[in-house]
């Protein structure tokens, strides 16, 4: 019985091009699923006939998506005429780069950009390295928008940039940071699936290689990564939101990052950044075994909710990613901590899917400023646990 209902879901899950926004973990767990308007129907009789109790959380989403993109072509307007940018707003690829060059071209003795290498579809992977001398100093390795539909990650990036080179000289807590470390911040780390969200599908989550033998595009590049690659929780199928690609890094995003902090050799934390859900995660994801330093991560993850909660109240979970969410093999936690990165964390942002992926820009600076604590805490247990 149980196993017809798995398959009958399943079936009735593709044929209905469901999308699933948070995945299906253990039984009696919550899932967020987006059900395209024809489909409606059939999945409530579904359900119902199943007695799985549902809510809807968001009636109509072209309705927010129509909003977003009013809410954004008004504050470009705004920019333009007064010619500054506005943090409290969603950017394009090539506004984020521009606004990146005016960061650094204002902060020379700190901040210095670097290409790591190029996209799938050869755009630019930078990098901003905050940097006060002496290198290779312990470094701290952060990434947003791997996940190009999470953008509220890319714009708690842009605004944590912009935060760390306010900060020096100004701030103690920065200041002892980069008086000590370096700290790199890759902000747009799936540029192509960012144009992508932006052009053509606001929901778009892979990179946007083509798969040989296949009409479906893209790779979860959370999934590419060489720890427990090809294990449960992700996907042959390059059809599926997690398929995992042909073999180990071949996504050039994923590539570039492997070669960077294999190549620094003094990298001594990895942040990086997801939405939704609100839980800060920690290695393993590819096994339920705890991690050789499972207690130590998990100590600095409940300080860090903790003091992320001081500002709105904003409730993280924490704990393993096995544990928190689900076994997920090939993401990027697990390969850092099995290179040697002790400190390896993902943060998933706001909300719990009241908007997901489409949380309104309102949000933006409340989400920055909250997870800004939680950051300075990781960074500083990494400066005073010296490995
Ligand atoms: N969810 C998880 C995913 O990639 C995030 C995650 C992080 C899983 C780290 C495993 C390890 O499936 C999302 N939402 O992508 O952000
Ligand atoms: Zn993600």
């Amino acid at each position: 019985m149980k196993i017809l209902l798995v398959f009958t879901t399943h079936l009735v899950f593709t044929t209905l091009l469901l999308d699933f926004w948070r995945h299906p973990t253990s039984p009696g767990r919550l899932v967020d699923l987006r059900v395209p308007f024809p489909s409606l129907q059939p999945v409530k009789t579904f359900l119902e006939s199943n007695n799985i109790s549902y809510s809807i959380m968001i009636e109509d989403l072209q309705e927010l998506l129509d909003e977003e993109k009013k809410t954004m072509e008004k504050s470009r307007r705004v920019e333009r005429s007064i010619s500054t940018f506005d943090f409290a707003s969603y950017h394009t690829i090539d506004e984020i780069y521009d606004w990146m060059d005016a960061l650094v071209e204002n902060h020379p003795g700190l901040i210095s950009k670097l290409q790591i290498g190029q996209s799938y579809e050869n755009r630019s992977l930078y990098v901003l390295k905050f940097s006060t001398g002496g290198s290779p100093r312990p470094a701290i390795w952060m990434d947003t928008g791997i996940h190009s539909r999470e953008w509220i990650t890319q714009a708690t990036g842009v605004w944590t940039a912009n935060k760390l080179a306010e900060g020096y000289g100004q701030d103690s807590t920065v200041t002892t940071i980069l008086d000590n470390m370096d700290i790199f911040l890759e902000i747009v780390t799936n540029p192509d699936g960012f144009a992508f969200t932006h052009s053509s599908n606001r929901l778009w989550r892979k990179t946007r290689s083509l798969n040989a033998g296949s009409c479906c595009v893209g790779v979860d590049p959370n999934r590419n990564w060489d720890a427990g690659f090809g294990g449960s929780g992700s996907s042959g199928n390059p059809c599926s939101e997690t398929y995992r690609g042909p073999y180990p890094h071949s996504e050039r995003e994923v590539k570039a990052i492997v070669d960077f902090i294999l190549g620094h050799g003094n990298v001594k934390s990895v942040i990086s950044i997801h939405s939704y859900s609100q839980m800060l995660l920690f290695p393993y994801g590819y096994k339920t075994a705890p991690a050789p330093d499972h207690q130590e991560l998990n100590e600095l993850a409940k300080k860090a909710v903790r003091d992320l909660a001081t500002l709105y109240g904003t409730k993280y979970s924490y704990g393993s990613v096995a544990d928190t969410i689900y076994v997920a093999a090939g993401t990027t936690i697990d390969w850092a901590y099995e290179n040697g990165v002790k400190y390896s964390f993902t943060f998933e942002l706001r909300d719990t899917g009241r908007y997901g992926f489409l949380l309104p820009s309102a949000q933006i600076i409340p989400t920055a400023t909250e997870t800004w604590p939680a950051l300075l805490d990781i960074m500083l247990h990494v400066l005073e646990h010296p490995y």
